[in-house]
């Protein structure tokens, strides 16, 4: 964590217009920093009662007016960023705004770098990095659930289930740690019921986080769908069908599709990217093989993965084969297209629960965007959603695989080596809200943020 910003004379004085640019009714210049008192004297003439909206005229240093409008003044520490905070909502023209902002830089700031006021509140330990990250998931929210999903983040609801993962896998470690204090009496503490009892609950509740964050992650992401599956089964009909475009190349000739095809597809709100990739087999040709290679990578990055089969063809052994290579953790569903051809019944089939569909006449596509959507565990109604980003699901899935290990450890009685893993899964949880975390990783947060922001 760094220190308060305000406690050391080198820190700058930031500004930025917090508005989009353009033309707006209000626009708002933000000022945060230890000389905002002598910006809001220089431009008002005063410094505004704290936290009291006062209408003022905006004055250049010839005390000619640029602008006439409300000043707000939160002093540190109850401001956004921690610091001492003035905010002039003037009219939103981007010739008058720039002519407010050349003025308060004038005064006395500097133009603030992307994401500065987001990072200055972080490191003033107004947000943790969780909820910092929230504040532009937020903004950027594409949809409800997103923006509702963010919100909780922004509210401290996933950091607080971090929190209460850190805590639990703290006095697990401090009881093993006793134990390894007292080697003679080791065994009896680490075959201790109580403390299985402890880990199985850590066990589900990191599952829990895990399956949590998976879906907030998709909520501001979008879900990532990748066809694929043996050559000329229909693919690229199928992505074509989706997206009610002709976005990619459908021919009778197996080996049509090469490269990488990604199209943007909402269902109900849910963004989904939808990749149609080479048919898979073993080809002599270059680029093929380099398309069946692209195409097994994406299957493995993808979130959900829909194995496409031309169900009037036979079909099992790529199949089992492109099954076999799936990570576990990848949903799949198997999809046997074409049964305009075949006759079978479209949606869902028996319980194997495969879907039959037809790319040529739309048949069955319904129950598939129906599946989607359900794998996504997208239900409208759904309260608790908080939003995630990569880098969060990254940090679980760390700490998930040090626990795992270290409990393993356990029964063996290799007290040490427990303590040492659980010490390693505190620290990854901990880079989600900011408790660890290497320099290179606030630069690369912060910057990914808007001006003003
Ligand atoms: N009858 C019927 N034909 C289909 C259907 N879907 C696709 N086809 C035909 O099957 C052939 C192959 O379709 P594509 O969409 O190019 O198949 P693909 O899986 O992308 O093939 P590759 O890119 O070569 O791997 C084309 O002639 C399509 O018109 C369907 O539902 N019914
Ligand atoms: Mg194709």
């Amino acid at each position: 964590m760094g220190k308060p910003a305000d406690n050391s004379g080198s820190v700058e004085t930031i500004a930025a217009q917090a508005t989009p640019p353009g033309l707006g009714g209000v626009g708002i210049i933000r000022v945060s920093g230890p000389r905002t008192r002598v910006i809001a004297q220089a431009l008002l003439g005063r410094l505004p009662p704290p936290r009291h909206a006062v209408f003022s005229e905006f004055r250049d240093a010839r005390q000619a007016a640029i602008d006439q409008g409300v000043a707000l003044f939160f002093p540190a520490p109850r401001s956004f960023t921690g610091e001492d905070v003035l905010e002039l909502h003037g009219h939103g023209g981007p010739a008058v705004m720039n002519l407010l902002l050349q003025r308060v830089l004038e005064a006395g700031a500097r133009l603030a770098r992307p994401g500065e006021f987001s990072e200055r509140a972080f490191l003033n330990g107004k947000l943790d990095l969780a909820q910092a990250e929230a504040v532009a998931d937020l903004i950027a929210a594409a949809s409800d659930g997103a923006a509702r999903a963010a919100l909780r983040s922004l509210q401290g609801v996933f950091s607080q289930r971090v929190h209460a993962l850190v805590e639990t896998l703290t006095a697990l470690r401090t009881h093993i740690e006793a134990a390894i204090d007292f080697p003679e009496e080791e065994i009896d503490f680490l075959a201790d019921a109580d403390l299985q009892t402890r880990c199985r609950r850590l066990i589900d509740d990191i599952a829990s986080l895990q399956r949590d964050a998976r879906h907030g992650r998709l909520l501001h992401d979008g879900l990532t769908v990748v066809l694929a599956g043996p050559p000329n089964a229909g693919k690229s009909s199928l992505l074509n069908a989706l997206a009610q475009q002709e976005s990619a190349i459908v021919s009778p000739t197996p080996g049509t599709t090469r490269d990488v095809l990604r199209e943007q597809i909402v269902i109900d709100g849910i963004p989904l990217h939808v990749l149609d990739t080479a048919g898979l087999r073993d080809s002599h040709d270059d680029v093929e093989r380099e398309g069946v290679r692209r195409a097994r990578a994406a299957a493995q990055q993808a979130d959900h993965v829909l194995i496409v089969v031309d169900d009037s063809a036979p079909h099992d052994a790529e199949v089992q084969a492109l099954l076999g290579q799936l990570p576990a953790g990848i949903a799949r569903t198997l999809v046997r297209n074409k049964i305009d051809k075949t006759g079978r019944p479209p949606g869902t089939i028996g319980a194997t629960a495969g879907l039959a569909v037809s790319a040529l006449t739309g048949a069955g596509l319904d129950a598939l965007r129906a599946r989607l959507k359900d794998c996504a565990g997208f239900a409208p109604s759904e309260t608790g959603n908080f939003s995630a980003r990569r880098r969060h699901l990254e940090a679980i899935e760390r700490a998930r695989a040090h626990i795992d290990k270290g409990l393993g450890q356990l029964t063996s009685r290799q007290g040490e080596l427990v303590a040492e893993e659980l010490r390693h899964a505190q620290q990854a949880l901990g880079e989600i809200t900011g408790e660890f975390s290497p320099d290179d990783l606030l630069d690369r947060i912060f910057s990914s943020f808007c001006i003003g922001k």
